[in-house]
């Protein structure tokens, strides 16, 4: 089932620390992964539009915390700094990581965060930090493996099993390709699901 509203996605507001944030309030998806996994390329996609989120081939562009609002103002996606690029300065590392922790730690609206990893090399140490914080606060947790066009249909199933067995219990993961436009569907679903949630079907796993 299409999730339409999506495709208003607006850039509401960037920040880096949470006096910038906006209001606590309604409800937020976040997107977390390493940098260059396809967090930019994959919000694009959901929200049918080119230029939504800045797509890079120079890792660690989205340096800031960039918030979205759906046409229900009520209703946000964030896209988070990518993790794990060696050429950014320690210090400042340091500093996004505190900031994206406090985020997921503290942000009170947030009601799932989606998890972007590369299919080619998913669950990565800082990936599975990731999780750790979500989960700490029984953040509802759905890892999206991106790229599936670099992998055969072969690899493709493989590599879902294997995440999906090593995923902590509850969590939820799928395929993805922002290049094939493929998963979109699944995700629609999945977002529905944490944003309008009476409107959503029973959960099928
Ligand atoms: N083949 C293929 N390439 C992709 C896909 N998704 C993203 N890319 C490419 O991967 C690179 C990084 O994509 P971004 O969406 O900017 O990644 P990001 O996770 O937002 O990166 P940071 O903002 O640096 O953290 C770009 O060159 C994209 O074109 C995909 O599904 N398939
Ligand atoms: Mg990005």
């Amino acid at each position: 089932m299409a999730f339409n509203l999506l495709r208003t996605a607006k850039y509401q507001i960037s920040a880096t620390k949470p006096q910038n944030f906006p209001a606590d309030e309604g409800v937020e998806v976040a997107f977390a992964g390493r940098s260059n996994a396809g967090k930019s390329s994959c919000l694009n996609v959901i929200a049918n539009q080119r230029a939504l989120a800045r797509v890079s081939k120079t890792p660690g562009r989205t340096q800031m915390i960039n918030f979205f609002s759906l046409q229900d103002e009520q209703l946000k996606l964030v896209d988070l700094p990518g993790y794990g690029y060696a050429k950014v300065p320690v210090a400042m590392r340091a500093n996004w990581g505190r900031n994206i922790q406090a985020f997921l730690e503290n942000r009170r609206c947030l009601a799932g965060l989606v998890m972007i990893m590369d299919s080619r090399h998913p669950m990565s140490p800082l990936d599975q930090q990731m999780m750790d914080w979500a989960l700490a606060r029984q953040l509802p947790l759905h890892a999206v493996l991106t790229k599936a066009d670099k992998l055969s249909r072969n690899v493709q199933n493989q590599t879902l099993m294997k995440v999906r067995k090593e995923l902590p219990e509850g969590c939820t993961t799928q395929l993805f390709s922002a290049l094939k436009r493929q998963g979109i569907e699944e995700l629609d679903e999945r977002l529905k699901s944490w944003m309008l949630p009476d409107a959503s079907a029973p959960e099928t796993e």
